[in-house]
């Protein structure tokens, strides 16, 4: 499977294609919609998200709630666009204030070096794709992803380990436990100590006029073993993975497991031991590895994090210079989220999501959802009789 996205972040909406979903399986808007809405939600989001009210429409590929095989097309629109139309505009715009040009690039962002590449003496040109405005159509497409593996009985959770100094204690639940109690808080973090922390550190932070990042989980279970492969170095899942999360805007990290813990413990404290009994087969008495090993799923839950570092429009003015004068500046006050970790932990889910549907569609790939769970349900069968 695939998926493109086009559209700017104050342009008139995001627009996606997904390529190569199954026919068959059930589509719900609400579900799809569900997902959006969280991606919104979170404290630390600056006004922006008081102006939009993100919904899929879908224009193709699903009828009467399922798919049809067809290439799946939607579109989120943009409501901030109505004060953007003349900025915006894709006819040329005469009057030159109407363009509001942008010339002073912000460290940390795009601005500068894809002006530099794509020989753009607007930066405007850069940022507005650049924007993790973006990731409500990834969002949107990882949710569709996971209606494929709601039929297949897979379940998604996510949720944040740290905002900056605040780092929350481990809190082991139950997949369905963890969702419930991530989604009554605002910081979608397990601990209540930890998460009012998050909260004041936030609000220390913005008044400082400053940014923060932090790490997020993600954990899925009901994944096969056997996903992925060694064979070959793009078909390694847990490589994949790592490459969509780093795709994801301001993701600068990933691990899987005790991640990079493994570089100072011992052969003995990384491995997981391998087990057998007759209703669960093959397991592992640890998931230390957080569920691959050789690229490949083990049929343990995976759990994989990422760090998202502060988001680089700040109040507080970092050097730069002007494009035009070549002179340092003091950076303008400018809208921003202080902290949008809460939101991509959503994003990180999808992401991730999608990771495991596509690897799904490789190993079981069929036209219909019939055919995929036939080839699943029977390749548990062969598993179970090793
Ligand atoms: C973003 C800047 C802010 C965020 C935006 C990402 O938007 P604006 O420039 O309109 O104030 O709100 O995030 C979203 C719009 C979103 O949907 O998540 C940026 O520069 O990356």
């Amino acid at each position: 499977m695939r998926y493109l996205t086009a559209g700017e972040s104050h342009g008139p909406q995001l627009t996606a294609i997904i390529e190569g979903m199954p026919s068959n399986v059930t589509i719900s808007t609400d579900r799809v919609n569900h997902q959006l809405e969280r991606r919104q939600k979170g404290y630390g989001r600056g006004r922006r998200m008081q102006i939009e009210k993100d919904a899929a429409n879908i224009v193709g590929g699903v009828r009467h709630g399922k798919t049809t095989g067809a290439p799946i097309a939607l579109e989120v629109i943009n409501n901030d666009w109505t004060h953007w139309t003349s900025v915006m505009s894709v006819e040329p715009v005469e009057d030159g204030e109407a363009k509001r040009r942008v010339h002073r690039p912000r460290p940390g962002h795009a601005d500068l070096n894809g002006a530099l590449k794509y020989n753009q003496r607007d930066l405007r040109n850069i940022l507005e794709r650049s924007s993790a405005r973006e990731t409500a159509a990834r969002v949107a497409c990882g949710a569709i992803a996971r209606e494929l593996l709601l039929a297949c009985g897979i379940k998604v959770a996510g949720q944040v380990l740290r905002i900056g100094d605040v780092e929350a204690k481990r809190i082991d639940l139950s997949i369905d436990e963890q969702i419930e109690r991530t989604e009554a808080s605002p910081v979608r973090c397990l601990d209540p100590e930890a998460e009012q922390k998050m909260m004041d550190h936030i609000d220390f932070i913005k008044n400082e006029g400053d940014s923060i990042g932090g790490i997020v989980e993600v954990r899925i279970e009901g994944v096969p073993v056997g996903l992925g492969s060694f064979v070959q170095w793009d078909r390694k899942i847990d490589a994949r993975i790592a490459m969509s999360v780093l795709s994801i805007q301001a993701f600068k990290g990933v691990e899987f497991g005790i991640g990079f813990d493994a570089g100072h413990l011992r052969g003995s404290q990384v491995h997981d031991e391998i087990a057998y009994s007759q209703e669960q087969g093959f397991y592992r008495n640890s998931n230390r590895s957080g569920g691959f090993e050789g690229g490949m799923t083990t049929g343990e839950p995976i759990i994989v994090r990422g760090v998202m570092k502060p988001i680089p429009t700040l109040y507080k003015p970092l050097q730069s210079v002007d494009i035009d004068t070549k002179e340092p500046f003091v950076a303008q006050i400018e809208r921003s989220d202080s902290c949008a970790v809460p939101a991509a932990s959503v994003v990180m889910e999808n992401v991730v999501a999608w990771e495991i549907a596509n690897a799904l569609m490789e190993k079981f790939g069929g036209d219909s959802l019939e055919e995929i769970l036939e080839n699943l349900n029977r390749y548990k069968e062969q598993v179970a009789r090793f």
